[in-house]
């Protein structure tokens, strides 16, 4: 295996001290250490308690083994000084954090005894958690899966991010209409957090900058107009077979004692007092949208905030065992995941230039050696922007440092390509304009020695369109690390009989660190006797039906899903459209066609961002839809439509063990990777896809033939686009969206625009171009899965293939080309 290191080094390590287990893992001291908790952490007799308590209990005497393995790993990390890398995220997705610590640590099975001992099952306790939904989609839960695996893979890492009061909305769905409410998850405690109260950083924004003599020398000095501390708490990250456990050290804002006294003197003391109260409004709430920047004060505040707190602690942590910044570079990677951190640049700039005198020489040299960026998006136009009014006001030092690099950039330009005006335009930071803008993704390029894109076409979009200009100037930046999921949670958490089933076949559970070795179960793709145990598998969607409640479904139906954010890329509409026509052709069908329809359950879930109209409409069509085909006897089982409200991880944790088929549609070009597929590939659920971003590389990993692809290719996509209303779309498509302007749902009016949209020369998502080949994707399908033995060898060969889909894999490659970080792994 690849990370382990040698007998030899473990004894060596041994030398420095032997690391005593602590705490005990044997089914008493467990029973007493959950009854302490339960007697005085939650203070509940310890006679006389509910799951709800218990539930806490045993979260608190998980944490308490967690913190002992956190402890040794900063012991021995401070000893060997490697160099550690510092991942930079306003969003993580973690979820519940129960299951998947208590298997990550190796102990749930000694926990479920003492459970079961105190009249406790472990499942009912898990299930009283609530999710910690700290980002919006894809990127906030690829940085859960790779703190997964940094800490899995024995890397020095922190993650830092803010510990918002209220995580992403709750959807709630009145009358098919999607509602927002308050996530305020705080409200029961939680209890995989430690409050550090004395790792405080203050923030300043506002004020002047002026310029002050010091040794004779010039120094800028940034005077704040109002200071907000920041308060660490910290979440131990478990690594699994390992005693590795890092921490994910998020920030809180609250009042500064120190500053703003002044305030008192006025006499309105209380006043005064409720004044304080809104700093801590910046870390409070998590912007609902996905895609763009909403340019607001608050959202710059609560970036910088989270920027300047972790810069703090980083720097204050190098300078604990360093006297100067030489070895810097050495020691510490900064990764910015996406460019919602990148006011890192500016800030480690201020801090070498006006706190630590380094001089720009240095500084710039330290910069450029440090910081990398993975972008998570594909188009121009979703690039982050902030109003140079807005950061002047709020950051006028920052302001400052980012001209002058520009400056620097631009005249190093010059030189290198000529007084080409239009290119100068395109790539310098600043955007003139009616309001003049900082492009913080040519910041992030210009100052960062790695670029990343999330998929291999990715970094193609990016080389010859998103970022064409600064790949010709600078092809060595750029390069792509395909995204990846944890096998830890996606299979050994979510579907713990596959996980057993898998162990069984290759005759070791070392997959679970080894993800390579998944590949073996092709030796077995046709055996019989796997496969009766795999059909088992796949038929126990038992879970799946009651997440989807009062609907009644068929058993032998095909279990088809599609979740993530809903988006007019993500072709939600493409789905809803195909289930009409497959609905209107049932309703078509005589008898005896009907006895060869395959019966589906189409379960679609999903969050539109508030201020997504369409998206929104998307969501109340599939409802009426529903409705429609759900209560027509006429056609049975044969045919149902769930959403499942509020999808979030848990909600995917059931949905995607018990899916046969999964649908990823995006408009070819549009998806810069999509790890939703990968779950659902390594828990052998089949795929229905566009080629775009990771799928593309799943055709290479399972075989085109292993998959119903369809879908203009991302070369085509210019060309259909071009020809507008001459674009031919089948009668199919026209029929059903025909049905929708005739108001056979209902509320054709409220539709209309909807419909408008996919209007043949307006349809820049293609929805009517695909129309045809998803169709025959979706027949394909079908007949497919009536063959129940090639359906079940495709499924064992899906989950075969999905190995380089493991964060692990990824997080390698961003450790050894990227990062230049070393595994550095506690004794045990
Ligand atoms: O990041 C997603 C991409 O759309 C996926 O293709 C990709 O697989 C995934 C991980 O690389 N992007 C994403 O989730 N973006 C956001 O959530 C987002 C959040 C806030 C914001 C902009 C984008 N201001």
């Amino acid at each position: 295996p690849r990370l382990e290191f040698g007998e030899e080094k473990i004894k060596a390590e041994r030398m420095f001290g032997l690391m005593d287990v602590f705490l005990k893992n044997d089914p008493l001291s467990l029973q007493k250490d959950i009854l302490d908790h339960v007697e005085f952490t939650v203070a509940k007799s310890r006679f006389n308690f509910d799951d709800f308590e218990a539930y806490h209990a045993l979260a608190h005497s998980v944490r308490d083994r967690l913190i002992e393995r956190w402890h040794d790993t900063q012991i021995h990390f401070n000893r060997k000084g490697p160099k550690r890398l510092y991942f930079l995220s306003l969003e993580f997705l973690m979820g519940r954090s129960l299951s998947n610590t208590v298997i990550n640590l190796g102990v749930r099975d000694q926990f479920a005894d003492a459970l079961s001992q105190l009249g406790f099952e472990f499942e009912v306790l898990a299930e009283q958690e609530g999710d910690a939904c700290l980002g919006n989609g894809g990127l906030a839960r690829l940085s859960a899966c790779q703190m997964d695996s940094l800490a899995t893979l024995d890397y020095p890492a922190i993650g830092y991010g803010l510990r918002y009061q209220y995580g992403l909305f709750r959807q709630v769905i009145l009358d098919g209409f999607q509602h927002e409410q308050p996530d305020y998850w705080l409200n029961f405690g939680n209890p995989w957090e430690i409050e550090r109260v004395h790792i405080t950083y203050p923030v300043k924004f506002y004020g002047t900058v002026t310029d002050e003599v010091l040794n004779k020398e010039k120094h800028k000095v940034w005077v704040p107009g109002e200071v907000v501390e920041a308060v660490a708490y910290d979440n131990p990250i478990p690594g699994y077979g390992t005693r590795n456990t890092i921490v994910l050290r998020l920030w809180a804002a609250k009042p500064s004692d120190q500053h703003n006294m002044e305030s008192y003197n006025t006499g309105d003391y209380v006043d005064a007092v409720v004044n304080r109260q809104r700093a801590e409004s910046i870390s409070s709430i998590l912007y609902p949208d996905d895609r763009s920047y909403q340019g607001k004060e608050l959202q710059l505040k609560q970036r910088y905030f989270f920027v300047s707190a972790s810069v703090q602690d980083i720097i204050r942590r190098f300078k604990d065992t360093h006297k100067n910044f030489n070895e810097f570079p050495e020691k510490v990677a900064l990764q910015l995941n996406d460019t919602h951190p990148s006011l890192a640049i500016a800030e480690v700039m201020r801090v070498l230039l006006d706190e630590e005198h380094l001089g720009w020489n240095r500084a710039w040299d330290i910069i450029c050696k440090i910081f990398s960026y993975t972008t998570h998006t594909v188009s121009s136009e979703a690039m982050e922007k902030i109003p140079v009014d807005l950061m002047g006001s709020l950051l006028p030092r920052h302001l400052q440092i980012i001209y002058d690099i520009n400056f620097n950039f631009m005249e190093k330009l010059k030189k290198m390509i000529g007084l080409d005006y239009d290119r100068l335009a395109r790539m310098s930071i600043v955007e003139e304009g009616a309001v003049k803008n900082i492009r913080m993704a040519n910041l992030s390029i210009i100052c960062c020695h790695t670029v990343n894109g999330v998929s291999r076409l990715h970094l193609e979009l990016l080389k010859t369109k998103v970022f064409r200009d600064f790949y010709e100037l600078w092809p060595h930046k750029f390069h792509y690390k395909t995204n990846g999921v944890t096998q830890r949670r996606w299979i050994v958490v979510s579907n713990p009989s596959l996980c057993a089933l898998i162990s069984k076949w290759l005759g070791t559970e070392a997959w679970i660190r080894d993800i390579d070795l998944l590949i073996g179960l092709r030796d077995h793709a046709t055996n019989a006797e796997l496969h009766q145990e795999w059909k088992m598998e796949l038929c126990n969607d038992l879970m799946l039906v009651c997440t989807i409640g009062n609907v009644q479904v068929s058993l032998n139906a095909m279990f088809d899903v599609h979740t993530k954010r809903i988006h007019e890329y993500k072709r939600q509409l493409l789905n809803i459209l195909g289930i009409i026509h497959r609905y209107d052709s049932i309703k078509n069908m005589n008898k005896n066609d009907r006895k060869k329809v395959v019966p589906r359950v189409c379960i679609i879930s999903g969050k539109a961002a508030p201020g997504y109209e369409i998206a929104k409409k998307i969501i109340k069509l599939c409802h009426v839809v529903a409705e429609k085909i759900n209560n027509d006897n006429d056609i049975g089982d044969l045919l149902k439509l769930v959403f499942i409200p509020d999808y979030n991880v848990s909600v995917a944790e059931l949905v995607i063990p018990g899916a046969d088929l999964s649908q990823h549609l995006s408009t070819a070009g549009h998806e810069a990777s999509g790890t939703s597929s990968m779950k659902f590939l390594m828990n052998g659920c089949l795929l229905l896809a566009t080629e775009d971003g990771s799928t593309i590389e799943m055709i290479e990993e399972v075989g085109r033939e292993n998959m119903f692809l369809f879908g203009a290719s991302v070369n085509d996509v210019p060309a259909l686009r071009e020809k507008g209303p001459a674009l031919k779309v089948p009668l199919q498509f026209l029929r059903v969206v025909r049905m929708i302007r005739d108001g056979h749902f209902g509320l054709k009016d409220y539709f209309k625009s909807l419909c408008d949209k996919i209007e043949t020369g307006n349809d820049y998502f293609l929805v009517g171009a695909d129309f045809a080949s998803y169709l025959e994707a979706q027949a394909a399908a079908d007949k497919a899965f009536v063959d129940e033995d090639r359906w079940t060898q495709m499924s064992i060969l899906c989950a075969a293939g999905s190995g380089k889909f493991s964060s692990d894999r990824t997080i390698q490659e961003y450790a050894e080309k990227t990062w230049g970080i070393q595994p550095c792994r506690c004794p045990s």
